[in-house]
Formats: structure tokens, sequence, C-alpha cells
């Protein structure tokens, strides 16, 4: 059965950003612990921000597990890609995002590549940025294997990125990384509702390979607040045998409170 999630920021600079908790680790375990999640979804400055004590602490005492660590900061912070032309830049990306699976790897969790994975265009043709990210990935899967976490792969919509934009496109993706790769995919459903023909089939397209999922309705709003047909969608994650973290990257709408609940009580209803 999926696990249920819920994301927590830590990052002041994307306030207005989709994520649900924004008021520190201790408060957002405690409303995770409260509602009943499983487990929560942390993004940060980096891993400095984050006491590994006071977070392994705070698990323990709110029985939750750590589902994934956000790399975003390093470009919202940072201005970090994987697919600048500067390979002095790409580097420290690199280095920026190994020290983000270090922080996450000893808790069992797996970090996150959204819009550190960058785009191509003026100097960068597709094929080439997609060889520089393909690099990338297979480097960091294999950095991420010491703590037995995937790297987690999340393509966007295209007003985010220009790589890939469908589950489709990155399944065909990480075939050039061959079979023997660390990287899952993440689909996260506000971009489906945006680039899939039918999210139940974009779904149904990462069979085997998504290993994480986004769990936010149609307008960045908690599940049950847009319009995705979360029957079709959730008939699909089953069929799939997903059992990875439905974790809500949504609008803390209309508060934080109010929108972790609308998130556990769509969870219950579509997957319990
Ligand atoms: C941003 O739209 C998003 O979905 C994040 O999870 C990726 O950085
Ligand atoms: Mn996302």
């Amino acid at each position: 059965m999926p696990k249920s999630c819920v994301t927590i920021s830590l990052v002041e600079a994307a306030r207005g950003g989709p994520f649900i908790l924004w008021d520190g680790l201790e408060k957002g375990c405690q409303t995770a612990k409260q509602l009943g999640f499983d487990a929560v979804e942390v993004f940060s400055l980096g891993p400095e921000q984050v006491d590994s004590a006071e977070l392994e602490k705070l698990l323990k005492d709110h029985e939750l597990e750590l589902a994934a660590v956000g790399t975003g900061a390093g470009m919202v912070q940072h201005g970090l890609s994987l697919t600048s032309t500067c390979s002095e830049q790409r580097a420290e990306a690199k280095e920026f995002i190994k020290r983000i699976i270090d922080m996450g790897g000893r808790f069992g969790a797996g970090a996150i590549l959204g819009s550190m994975q960058g785009r191509w265009g003026d100097d960068l043709n597709k094929q080439d940025a997609l060889a520089l990210l393909a690099e990338a990935c297979a480097e960091l899967g294999e950095y991420a294997r010491q703590y037995n976490t995937p790297f987690i792969y999340e393509h966007l919509n295209r007003y985010e990125t220009n790589l890939c934009n469908t589950v489709a496109e990155s399944v065909q993706f990480l075939s050039r990384l061959g079979d023997d790769h660390n990287v899952v995919i993440l689909a996260d459903l506000f971009h489906m509702n945006i680039e899939e023909v039918c999210i139940a089939e974009g779904i149904r397209d990462g069979q085997g390979l998504i290993g994480h999922i986004h769990f936010v309705d149609s307008n960045r709003r908690p599940a049950g607040l847009g319009h995705m047909d979360f029957d079709a969608i959730a008939a699909a994650i089953k069929e799939i045998g997903f059992e990875g973290y439905l974790s809500a990257e949504a609008f803390p709408y209309p508060n934080e409170f109010e929108a972790a609940k609308q998130t556990i009580e769509s969870y219950n209803k579509y997957f319990r």
C-alpha cells in the first residue's frame, strides 16, 4: 500500500511555494503525527540547515519516517544546475546534491532532483543537455547506493523545464543509464495534469520506475480541492503496485493545518 507523507519547507525564500508545512521541523512533525501521516519530506537550504541529531529525535518521538529530501534550494538559492554549460558549476551542483544525499541517506531517504536539472537553450542543445543530465544522474544514483536509497528524478511541466515533461519521456531518458542504475522517477500529479494526455495512463507508463509521487490536485491545492479524477489515478497507482510515498506537495490552502488535514482525508479515502 502507498504510504502517506507531508512536505515541510524550511526555506523562507520559497514562501508562496507548494509546500504544506512552514513552521519548522518540530511543529511540522507534530502536525504530521497528529494527523496520522507515515512520513515527512523536507525541503531545506542544504544539509547545514538541518541538525541531524534533532531530526533523528523528532522522527523517533513522532514515529515518522523521512520519505525524501529536496534539492531545489541549490537552484533557488545558489543558481546551481546539473546542465550548466560551465563544468565548474556542474561540479558544484553535483557536490551540493551529494551533501543532500548524505543528509537524507542516514535516514533512508532519497534526494529529489527537480529544478536543479536546469534546461536546454542558448549555447546548449537538447541532446547535449540530456547527455549531461544522464551522466549526472548515473553518478548521483551510484553515490546514493551507499545508503541503500535511490536518487529521485522529477520531470517538471514545460514552464519549469524543457528536458523531460512526461513520465514516458523520463522512462526513455532513464533507459540511457542502462539496466543497473539507481534512479527512480518522481511523478508529480500537478505536472502530469499539465503534460499528460491521461494521468492514469501516465502512471501506468512508469510501472516499475516510479519511486515517489507528489500527491496534489490540478491547481496545486491539496488533493480533493481541484478537478483531478482521483478514482482513476488511485486505481492506476494501485495497478502498478506502487508502495512508495504519496507526498503532499501542495499550497498550504486554505491554511497549513487544513491543507494537511485535507490531504490525509483524501489519502484515506482513496488508498486506505
Ligand atoms: C516544483 O514544481 C516541484 O514540483 C518540485 O517538487 C521540484 O523542485
Ligand atoms: Mn513536485
